[in-house]
């Protein structure tokens, strides 16, 4: 393959607000998994498929729309898991609305049987793909998809 034509392996994973405090408490509802055990696990599954996974979490809204600026042109694909933000923040949903390439959003929790304030996320509408409820799994199957759809692009 040559310069030109070498496709861009690179992946991101980001986290937003409180998911740093997985397997802390709130297990019954995120799993006991903690983010660095769920990082590390998709660092590897991304390897072996060929990908090479950045992750990145923050509790900053300002923090997050940078990195997604900084990416947008740079990662080939995202798994994103925005927390609270995905109901709150137009802003993130606008960066996003930039990133070149597909966006699988992820919730560990079925946001759809919880409060109504969580059913609406502003991210789904410039996602490629949504999966919630699956717990951690969740962040294994986003991943297996962005690859294969990056497969067929
Ligand atoms: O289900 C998800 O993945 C969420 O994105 C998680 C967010 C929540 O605001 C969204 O509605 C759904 C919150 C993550 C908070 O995680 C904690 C974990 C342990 C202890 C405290 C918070």
């Amino acid at each position: 393959m040559s310069s030109k034509t070498k496709k861009n392996n690179r992946l991101v994973l980001l986290n937003g607000p409180n998911l740093n405090l997985l397997g802390e408490r709130n297990r019954e509802i995120y799993g006991a998994k903690t983010l660095p055990e769920i990082e590390k696990g998709l660092v590897a599954r991304a390897s072996k498929l060929g990908y090479e996974l950045e992750c990145f979490q923050t509790n900053s809204e300002g923090e997050l729309i940078d990195r997604v600026q900084a990416l947008r042109t740079e990662a080939a694909g995202m798994l994103i898991n925005p927390g609270a933000f995905s109901h709150t923040s137009i802003a993130l949903r606008d960066a996003l609305e930039c990133f070149s390439g597909p966006i699988i959003e992820v919730h560990l929790s079925n946001i759809h049987r919880r409060e109504p304030f969580r059913h609406h996320s502003y991210v789904s509408h410039v996602a490629t793909g949504v999966i919630c409820g699956l717990g951690p799994q969740g962040y294994d199957m986003a991943l297996d998809a962005l690859v294969t759809m990056l497969g067929k692009s």
